[in-house]
């Protein structure tokens, strides 16, 4: 059973790959980030209380991301495996995960990193941005998510990159099928 965390910076890939993953693998696609954007557009009160931080690229409190992961993954599709993209961000998220599989007894199989080089991710962003119109794709704001990406979570994927067998560094330019056939080969 696959348990994956999929770290990378903004732009990295990370939600493109994920969905190949998870529907060639059938375990559930854990995202943090579409989780907090489903809240916004739902106008719940949790939507309303973090639209403007997803807005300024600034992370949202550990406390409500944990909280949602903690209920996210006892739901019955997390039953064959899931993969987490987007979380753990912070080194109090990585900890309270840790805390959650040891009480479940359900250790991570592979973390897998997605590397791209930092001019590339601006582009990537800006050009969905073009597309979808994302609140946080302004250069502005890519800029601000990169800035925390590297304050926040680097130090996280330096911590699992220790894992010896578990982690796997990935190149993740070149096309969205290619990157997924490198990711294929390491979850064989
Ligand atoms: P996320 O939704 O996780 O946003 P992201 O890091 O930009 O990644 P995303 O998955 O959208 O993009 P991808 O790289 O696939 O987070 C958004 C915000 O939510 C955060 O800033 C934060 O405020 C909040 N948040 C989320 N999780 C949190 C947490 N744990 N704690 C606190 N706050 C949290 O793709 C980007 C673009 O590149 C796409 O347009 C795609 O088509 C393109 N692309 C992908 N692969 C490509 C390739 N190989 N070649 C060319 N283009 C490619």
């Amino acid at each position: 059973m696959a348990r994956l965390i999929l770290v990378g910076p903004p732009g990295s890939g990370k939600g493109t790959q994920a969905e190949k993953i998870c529907q060639a693998s059938s375990i559930a696609h854990i995202s943090t980030g579409n989780m907090l954007r489903e809240e916004i557009a739902s106008k719940s009160e949790l939507g309303k209380k973090v639209e403007s931080v997803l807005a300024s690229g600034k992370l949202v409190s550990d406390e409500i991301v944990i909280e949602l992961i903690q209920e996210r993954v006892k739901k019955p599709d997390c039953k064959n495996g899931f993969l987490l993209d987007g979380f753990p961000r912070t080194e109090t998220q990585a900890d309270a995960l840790d805390a959650l599989l040891s009480k479940s007894g359900i250790p991570i199989t592979h973390v897998i990193e997605l590397q791209v080089d930092e001019e590339d991710l601006v582009q990537r962003l800006l050009n969905r941005a073009k597309i979808e119109g994302r609140a946080d794709d302004t250069e502005e704001v890519i800029r601000k998510r990169l800035e925390v990406f590297h304050a926040q979570t680097k130090p996280v994927i330096d911590h699992y990159r220790k894992l010896s067998g578990v982690f796997h560094s990935i190149d993740g330019a070149g096309s969205v099928d290619e990157v997924f056939k490198k990711i294929e080969e390491k979850l064989r």
